[in-house]
């Protein structure tokens, strides 16, 4: 089977639906197709400032989420970047093979500098892509199931794959990036044209997963939409309702067309009651469940740990060719 890898940053007590519906509900999917590596980021968690009580929480929250969205621990491997000691090893080789000036041109490195500033932001967030590159290369997969905007980071890691198979010797498979047009980008619900982002958005701007489902279901209720009536997609003038239609689309399986269709005639108001009812409906037993795994932390890690044990062993064995190509003497 083709292999699979992916990742999720564990930065908040509760995944937001973008991660959702453009990440984790993709690898559900694949992971009877694929050889699938699913791990929880937490190495990447510390490149900006965090509680290490609250990081270890997270990260088994992480877990729990994506348990509850269906991956399942029989069919993926799943596990926490830090069991797995190849990641920061090969991290550093990979910063050694790229550009200073290449680093900085990185759009998520401008985003999240643009507002405090460069000098205050730790080396890690610089060098976050190349940590990253080489969580995706040490796995040789042959797919990377992402959203739109980890686009630009995955062709760093081609480039730096590349450089690499060519400055030593082929040892990495270039992996594609595997992003599903109709979720690749689920937009703030009060600023339709942001990205729906646990830094960014405001509170009311995104739903979390986590939260009290009437509060998610408020927040579909007010979301922005435009002063005209009609219900069509259109994501340049109408990107308000084209988000909705899109979340509609994507929770229930029916298709966009269908939906305009089905509402033709009808306000907003319809529309984001409706799909205020098909969140609920869907979020309330993934939380649920989620609340319920993280009563038995024991057996979430040793899901982890069992995980680690799989993803350790690929690891090693690509960390020894990258050591070896490099020139490093080999331990007796
Ligand atoms: N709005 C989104 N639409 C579709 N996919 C999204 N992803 C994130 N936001 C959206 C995808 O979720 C996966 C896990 O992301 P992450 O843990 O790396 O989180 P992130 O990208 O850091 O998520 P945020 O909310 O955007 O965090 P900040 O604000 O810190 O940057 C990835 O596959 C991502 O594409």
């Amino acid at each position: 089977r083709p292999r699979v890898l992916s990742g999720i940053q564990p930065t908040s007590d509760s995944m937001h639906l973008g991660n959702y519906l453009g990440a984790t509900r993709q690898w559900a999917a694949m992971q009877d197709e694929f050889d699938s590596f699913f791990f929880i980021a937490d190495l990447h968690a510390i490149t900006v400032p965090h509680d290490p009580k609250q990081l270890r929480e997270r990260c088994r929250r992480s877990a729990a989420q994506l348990l509850a969205a269906g991956v399942d621990p029989e069919r993926s491997t799943i596990f926490l970047q830090s069991h797995v000691p190849a990641h920061a090893q090969a991290g550093w080789v990979m910063q050694c093979l790229t550009g200073f000036g290449e680093a900085r041109r990185m759009t998520q490195f401008k985003d999240k500098t643009a507002k405090q500033g460069e000098n205050t932001a730790s080396v890690g967030l610089l060098t976050y892509p190349m940590l990253m590159a080489a969580d995706i290369l040490l796995y040789r997969p042959q797919y990377v199931p992402v959203g739109e905007d980890q686009r630009q980071h995955l062709e760093l890691t081609r480039d730096l794959g590349q450089r690499f198979n060519s400055r030593y010797k082929k040892t990495f498979r270039l992996p594609e990036p595997y992003i599903l047009k109709e979720t690749a980008k689920i937009f703030d619900l009060q600023e339709p044209t942001a990205k729906m982002s646990k830094s960014s958005s405001s509170p009311t701007g995104i739903i979390e997963l986590l939260d009290d489902p009437k509060v998610s279901a408020k927040k579909i209720r007010s979301a922005v939409t435009d002063s005209e009536t009609e219900i069509r997609f259109d994501e340049e003038n109408k990107p308000g309702v084209s988000n909705l239609l899109r979340i509609y689309s994507a929770l229930t399986g029916d298709s966009v067309d269908s939906l305009v269709d089905k509402y033709a005639g009808q306000g907003y108001g319809a529309l984001k009651g409706d799909l205020a009812d098909v969140l609920v409906d869907w979020v309330t037993p993934f939380r649920d469940r989620t609340f319920e795994l993280l009563e038995h932390p024991t057996e979430l890690d040793q899901i982890l740990r069992a995980g680690a044990e799989r993803a350790n062993a690929i690891a090693d064995r690509t960390l020894a060719d990258i050591y070896d190509r490099v020139g490093f003497v080999p331990p007796l």
